[in-house]
């Protein structure tokens, strides 16, 4: 740990500036030292509760819900006005001369609603443009203010009120959910101490060393400039050309060929900060930080034919999964762990901490689980609190600090500058959603859409006339920690960053068997996209420094030899400190089981016997899963008990991949209705393939059948009960597994 320089006061040379006798130093008032007592992060929350954010709030409510109220609208029972306030009498015709005549120029209720209309969109985001958006809070487990002042760490059971951004990166903003991606994981704290942004991904390492390639790398993936495609894909020349040419990319490629760039939810995926940040402490000593952020129902993915079918079912996939989560009550929660390592541990390590194409295995320092963040409501509008939300690597707060990674110092610049073109000027922070919970004074002033009506004709520091206010906030603001520097200034990179391959290889190491399966898959997928070889082949030759098995996997699939490995920059690479990290599989974190908010297809048709379907139905309904009764036409279904059953979903409105598994009912003329019906035989078949759970009931085996479904029992995922049996438990376990690769092969089988 290294100790700031603590003792210095602020502005330590101003007073010079004045002469030895201060002969010419301004009026008392002018450089007012901060007051002793100024308020710590500690001290300004009082209990749980920042005074900022007013008093303990009824659950379900956040406190970022009071500061927003003042410009919430809720138009019920109100009239329909101009963006005057003017009455508007008639909102159904223009103004003209004559009903057969000209509209008329002097039509300002006309011109002033299709004005605005005209204007109404902004640009989207250059990256992360697709998102969905999620209010909740953030809650501290206990203090850590042992290794940081950062304020919502101060206290056992503190609450700070949180927005979340998740977001696919490559695609515009009305693309798919489901493209196989990287995932924005943005988190704003609304602290004591001003807004901290924790702007992380769904994958803990990126793809590239230095902030002067992010322009290159995004160029890459982009659709192409000539044709504008592909949209929201990896899968064309430029990305592979571009990645084919970086092998420091090799790392993040394993990650994003793996079911992790295709999460069956945002509440099922990891977060992670991705650089190396920096904790200080109130006396000014610090550590190294990594963020993660673990998802309460554990890590669950899709597999990509799945994912492609769903991309046409519902491309809205993860924004709905998200929205009605949130809405049923269902408030995802993800755990807030920390790495934390000094700098004499790092320097020890095979790689470098600055190198954000590298991760701190878990192996080698464990997770410290420090607080749980909830998400329990929904924006009021996608637009004003989603979209506006302006996330920035820059936004840190006393307590944080960053590293000298080289990514970020980029990252540091852009967010800001992004946002004022994207959303029109200097003043986007006091944007609502923007606007942090705590006070703003500074002298900055004007620029496009100024909100503040700042009082007082002194806008400028030093001053006398505003009595030195706003002072400076000294020791108690935020004051970076002085690591010092002493070097020659070049452009170039670390020792360390040059090796490329250890990271990735532990990677592919470290995943099961029907991961690997995967990621070979899904190399070759995107580079039988590529249509020109040399691409592939430089390609394979990178993927042979990662793994031998991997590379030959992906040859096979193209058809190709295998070419020489590619040159390593460095002869001798350094011994990792450890070969495989379970941590890294996805199936490391299967979450607490369960079958919560997991949605049931059940296929019913006319002539059903209702009771037991009914009772499934209350017994999944029970446990929290989302059971929906599937038929070829939604409304009421005819049972033969006279039990009621109303089918809520048609195979034609939610085609099957939406669900996480099937059951097929019992009964010799529904299965025979069932049975006429294309969709269910290709319903199987997704199910099947998809690696999810089937239970067919007495006589519908024979859909099994008729579908090729193996059903000699050895499937746990593949459950036949006899007619009249209406023990569920097996099912339900099986379908708390989510997934059952046992049955998977290479072609599919069905
Ligand atoms: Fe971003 N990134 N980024 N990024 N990023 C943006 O900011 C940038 C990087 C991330 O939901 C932009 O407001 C550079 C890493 C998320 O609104 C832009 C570099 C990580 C979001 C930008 C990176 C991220 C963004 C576009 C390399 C994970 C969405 C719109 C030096 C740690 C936030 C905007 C939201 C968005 C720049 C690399 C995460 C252009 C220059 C690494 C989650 O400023």
């Amino acid at each position: 740990t290294q100790t700031t320089s603590a003792g210095i006061p602020h502005n330590a040379n101003k007073k010079a500036e004045h002469g030895l006798a201060n002969a010419k130093a301004p009026p008392e008032g002018q450089h007012v030292e901060p007051p002793s007592d100024l308020p710590t992060a500690s001290s300004l929350s009082e209990g749980n509760v920042s005074p900022k954010t007013g008093p303990a709030v009824a659950a379900g409510v956040n406190r970022t819900v009071e500061p927003l109220d003042r410009v919430r609208v809720n138009s019920d029972g109100e009239r329909l006005t101009t963006n005057q306030g003017v009455p508007v009498a008639d909102n159904q015709n223009s103004l003209k001369a004559g009903l057969r005549g000209p509209a008329l120029l002097k039509d300002f209720i006309l011109r002033e609603k299709i004005t605005h209309f005209d204007h109404e969109r902004i640009p989207e985001r250059i990256v992360h443009a697709r998102g969905s958006g999620a209010h909740g809070y953030f809650e501290a487990y206990e203090s850590l203010a042992d290794i940081t002042r950062a304020a919502p760490f101060q206290e056992k059971g503190k609450i700070t009120p949180v927005f979340v951004r998740f977001s696919t990166v490559a695609g515009e903003r009305g693309s798919k959910d489901t493209a196989r991606d990287v995932r924005g994981f943005a988190v704003k704290f609304y602290t004591d101490e001003g807004n901290w942004d924790l702007v992380g991904n769904n994958i803990p390492v990126f793809f590239i060393q230095d902030a002067m390639k992010f322009p290159d790398l995004i160029h890459s993936v982009k659709p192409e400039p000539h044709h504008a495609m592909p949209q929201a894909a990896s899968a064309h020349d430029t990305f592979w050309d571009f990645a084919s040419l970086m092998p420091e990319i090799a790392h993040m490629l394993m990650w994003v060929m793996s079911d992790r760039a295709i999460p069956r939810s945002y509440r099922t995926m990891q977060g992670f900060g991705v650089h190396t940040f920096r904790f200080v402490n109130a006396a000014g000593e610090s550590c190294f930080v990594k963020f993660h952020w673990n998802p309460k129902l554990g890590t669950h993915s899709l597999v990509w034919d799945e994912a492609v079918k769903i991309a046409g079912a519902d491309p809205d996939y993860n924004r709905r999964d998200l929205w009605e989560a949130i809405e049923a009550g269902e408030y995802p929660e993800w755990e807030l762990c920390v790495q934390t390592f000094t700098e004499a541990d790092a320097d020890r390590w095979s790689f470098d901490v600055l190198d954000a194409t590298k991760l701190v295995p878990e192996e080698l320092v464990p997770l410290r689980p420090v607080g749980r963040m909830v998400l329990n409501r929904n924006p009021d509008n996608f637009f004003a609190e989603t979209e506006q939300v302006a996330f920035c690597a820059a936004h840190v707060v006393p307590g944080i600090d960053f590293t000298n990674d080289p990514l970020l110092a980029g990252r540091i610049h852009s967010y800001v500058d992004t946002q004022i073109s994207r959303l029109g000027g200097p003043n986007f922070h006091e944007i609502p959603i923007n606007a942090p919970v705590a006070p703003v004074h500074n002298n900055q002033r004007d620029g496009m859409h100024r909100q503040a009506i700042n009082r007082g004709r002194v806008a400028y520091e030093p001053n006398s006339l505003g009595g030195g206010c706003p002072f400076q906030a000294g020791k108690a603001g935020f004051v970076s920690f002085p690591e010092p520097v002493q070097q020659d200034e070049v452009r170039g990179k670390p020792e360390k960053f040059a090796e490329h391959y250890n990271q990735a290889t532990l990677f592919y190491d470290s995943q099961t068997p029907a991961e690997q399966n995967h990621i070979i898959a899904a190399f070759r997928f995107e580079l039988s996209k590529v249509t020109v070889p040399a691409i592939r082949e430089r390609m394979l030759s990178m993927l042979r420094n990662v793994s031998e098995a991997l590379a030959q996997g992906v040859a096979e699939g193209l058809g190709m030899r295998l070419p020489e490995p590619m040159p390593r920059a460095l002869d001798n690479p350094p011994q990792p400190e450890v070969a495989t990290s379970p941590a890294l599989s996805l199936m490391f974190r299967p979450g607490e089981g369960g079958i919560r908010t997991r949605k049931i297809a059940i296929l019913v048709a006319n002539g059903i016997a209702g009771a037991p379907i009914a009772d499934l139905q209350a017994t999944l309904l029970a446990q929290g899963a989302i059971p929906r009764l599937m038929a070829a036409r939604i409304g009421p279904v005819e049972t033969s008990d006279g039990t009621p059953l109303e089918a809520d979903v048609s195979t034609e409105n939610e085609p099957g991949v939406l669900f996480d598994a099937l059951v097929l009912p019992d009964g010799d003329a529904v299965v025979q209705a069932l049975a006429a019906d294309g969709h269910t035989d290709e319903h199987i078949r997704d199910q099947y393939r998809h690696g999810k759970t089937l239970l067919a009931l007495g006589a519908s085996v024979r859909l099994l059948e008729q579908a090729g479904v193996p059903k000699d029992g050895s499937d746990p995922g593949v459950i036949v009960l006899e007619a009249g049996v209406s023990d569920w438990s097996r099912f339900i376990e099986a379908v708390g597994k989510h997934r059952h690769f046992e049955r998977e092969t290479d072609p599919p089988l069905v």
